[in-house]
């Protein structure tokens, strides 16, 4: 970073420290991973410079000559490795990949089923904050209280009574597979659009750990910086023609301009590291390692939605050890052990402030720890959260005690790209 050094000494220490700091913590975000080097080469590169509206072969702006065959070679990467026939690799994000499948599918006003947020959905599968829930008529499922699993004769019944014309499946805090036959099977009842985001499980589907919505969604969207270990970025998928061409037409120039260049070509060397042995390996231990911590953590009397998991993700409910969400994930973090606080089914409490946390194992995982690294994190978590229940100056000498072993614990096991 010689360049940026000499033009922005502040930038450059600000990333610097950045770099230390993703070194030197355990990453549990669920929604968190590491990219490979060859991925961070690509996205800072000259491909940042370059208009590229419309499609290959299909642009609006001439020197295409050489973007066009990166975003082909995005394309049938992600098409290959999913097993689907159309790919779509421009939303930026995946709130604006959503976005196009209302836009593709949907007026104004009409139905749309997800499920809720705080049962682990997503703010644009018609959340009431987001413009999805604002501009179109919501309805919601959830999960069963005493499964903490969504019930599939709820959702069929929900369906049957709105006649929703687009249903989502999958969300941000779902331990559990998600069931898309089911969903499928619903969703042509009531002549539904079904929706598969798969944002937090891609890497575990396309690396065979989890089923996949492929045969069974109509479009399927998902971003690809978090199980799937690409750039931030985001992709929608396709198998029959007609829903390719909507998906295409909504993202561009439906909602967005011209593809940022540099993030394809870096979703391209993801999607190829991605169709390695080497990660399908790393999807199955994603898993090991997270139903690992979970025993673990079951073992130290943690309260766990659903009883456990099935992928990478992990819904803690704090309420019987006596905090809240946000003050131990704020210890947490200080220890060196970074989450996100986060609502749980029924949660009594304020999103801002909830019951839960929410962790994942993509991350840790991706630096190559294992089971018994697993282990001493739940030890360590259940440490910070049971000083920190009981008193501050308690709390205090542990978190930096766990401080200085999670230290220990980075340095033996170097991330990748850093
Ligand atoms: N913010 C993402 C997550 O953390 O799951 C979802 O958009």
């Amino acid at each position: 970073m010689s360049s940026l050094s000499s033009v922005d000494p502040q930038i450059a220490e600000l990333i610097k420290a950045e770099e230390r700091r993703q070194a030197d913590t355990v990453k549990l975000i669920a929604s968190e991973n590491y990219v490979s080097k060859a991925v961070l080469e690509a996205t800072g590169t000259v491909l940042t410079n370059k208009y590229s509206e419309g499609y290959p072969g299909k642009r609006y702006y001439e020197g295409q000559q050489v973007i066009d065959q990166i975003e082909t070679l995005a394309i049938e990467r992600a098409k290959s490795l999913f097993g689907v026939n159309h790919a779509n690799v421009q939303p930026y994000s995946g709130s604006p990949a959503n976005l196009a499948i209302y836009l593709a599918f949907l007026q104004p006003g009409d139905t749309v089923m997800g499920m809720g947020l705080p049962f682990g959905g997503h703010l644009t599968h018609g959340w009431s904050v987001s413009a999805t829930g604002k501009w179109f008529n919501p309805v919601r499922y959830g999960v069963r209280r005493d499964t903490g699993r969504v019930d599939m004769d709820e959702v069929r019944e929900i369906a049957l009574r709105e006649r929703p014309k687009l249903i989502f499946c999958g969300g941000t805090a779902i331990p559990r597979t998600i069931d898309f036959p089911a969903f499928a099977e619903i969703a042509r009842e009531v002549g539904a659009v079904l929706a598969a985001d798969i944002a937090h499980i891609a890497g575990l589907v396309a690396g065979g750990a989890h089923p996949s919505p492929v045969g069974h969604a109509d479009v399927i969207s998902t971003t690809t910086h978090k199980t799937l270990r690409g750039p931030r970025g985001a992709m929608l998928m396709a198998t029959a023609d007609e829903h390719a061409t909507a998906l295409n037409k909504a993202v561009f120039p439906g909602l967005q301009g011209g593809p940022h260049n540099h993030t394809t070509a870096a979703i391209a060397v993801a999607l190829k590291e991605a169709a390695t042995d080497e990660f399908k390996d790393y999807a199955h231990q994603v898993v090991v390692n997270s139903q690992a911590l979970a025993e673990e953590l079951l073992g130290r009397g943690f309260d766990l939605v659903s009883g456990g998991t099935d992928n990478h993700l992990i819904l803690l409910d704090l309420t019987p050890k006596g905090i809240g969400g946000k003050p131990a994930a704020q210890a947490m973090d200080r220890a060196g052990l970074e989450t996100n606080y986060n609502t749980v089914p029924f949660d009594p409490r304020k999103p801002f402030d909830p019951s839960g946390i929410r962790i994942g194992t993509a991350g840790v995982t991706s630096r190559g720890m294992g089971v018994a690294e697993m282990r001493q994190i739940g030890a360590w978590m259940d440490q910070v959260v049971s000083a920190l229940a009981k008193d501050q100056d308690e709390a205090e000498r542990v978190i930096t005690r766990v401080q200085g072993e999670v230290r220990e614990l980075t340095s033996r096991f170097p991330a990748p790209g850093l």
